[in-house]
């Protein structure tokens, strides 16, 4: 053990005595990824029906949300291109699916919130409706690594029931299938019927169909805990600034000294940025890959 520890020093104070008298040391700058976790509200595209864009109350709660958790800037939003009345295919234009499209052609799109399907199955052909989904899918799976949140209606109520209830159960569970089936996108259903389940009296207008501000509320509220859950707004986990030792952004002759500091400290503790060729051991191996990396003899760490 002594032994060890002092074939270590011997090695420790040669690699200082070589820092301090090598001046060809580069410094290299670490790539900006994954720098923050923030979302841009353009990249959040909200399409639907009336559900929606009566009010736009969900949206804004969501906005909300996504603020109070520091993932949007406060004076920043969503894009929310949701038209009353409109449809899966068909209906008041644009309906969804163009609304989708003159999303992506504004700008960059990477989160989808959508609803739809309500006025399909009160007036329109529920076949065309589901198709009209799947096609959109497609579609958007042509935008690589985008995110998609399908809201789905709660139960309508009143005289509005008899109308629309029996196409809306044939429809959900098929969007339901697409939905969550869906890889590419990847998507994420939620129904909204436990939400409002015995709240309907305070959670739905007197048309039986239309949310209260209560009812938005409570839906962007169960939405934005769905997204938690499902990880929704999470961008890569955070990347390991691998030999970036001091974490000043640069990696370069400072941190080759703070990892022999380091590895001389015999109450060190395990640091990933240090273990340069990720073996789960900080040693002279990971010096040597650092001292060789600031040399330019590699000019890529193995772990990176
Ligand atoms: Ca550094
Ligand atoms: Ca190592």
């Amino acid at each position: 053990m002594k032994r060890i520890k002092f074939k270590k020093t011997i090695i420790m104070l040669s690699l200082i005595a070589f820092t301090f008298t090598s001046n060809m040391f580069f410094t290299k700058p670490i790539p900006a990824t994954a720098q923050t976790n923030k979302i841009k509200g353009s990249e959040v595209l909200i399409i639907g029906d009336s559900f929606l864009a009566m009010s736009h109350d969900i949206t804004r709660r969501l906005e909300q949300h996504a603020k109070t958790a520091g993932i949007l800037d406060q004076n920043d939003s969503f894009r929310d291109l949701s038209v009353s009345g409109t449809m899966l295919s068909g209906g008041i234009s644009p309906n969804i699916p163009t609304q989708y499209q003159n999303g992506v052609n504004a700008g960059t799109v990477k989160y989808v919130i959508m609803n739809g399907g309500g006025n399909d199955s009160m007036g329109g052909n529920i076949n065309n409706a589901y198709a009209a989904a799947r096609n959109l899918f497609e579609e958007m799976a042509k935008n690589q690594g985008i995110k998609v949140f399908y809201l789905f209606y709660p139960d309508p109520v009143g005289y509005m029931a008899n109308m629309i209830k029996p196409n809306l159960d044939i429809l959900r569970p098929q969007i339901k299938d697409l939905v969550t089936n869906s890889t590419s996108p990847e998507a994420y259903f939620l129904d909204l019927r436990p939400t409002f389940e015995g709240k309907y009296n305070t959670y739905i207008m007197s048309d039986g169909i239309h949310p209260t501000t209560e009812g938005s509320y409570a839906a962007a509220d169960a939405m934005w805990a769905e997204m938690q859950r499902v990880g929704f707004f999470e961008t890569n986990p955070p990347t390991i600034t691998y030999g970036d030792c001091n974490k000043d952004g640069y990696v370069d002759a400072l941190d080759l000294f703070e990892m022999k500091k380091h590895l001389m400290d015999v109450r060190n503790t395990y640091h990933d940025y240090m273990d340069l060729n990720t073996d789960n051991y900080i040693d002279a191996i990971d010096l040597a890959i650092m001292k060789q990396y600031l040399l330019g003899y590699i000019n890529k760490l193995p772990a990176n």
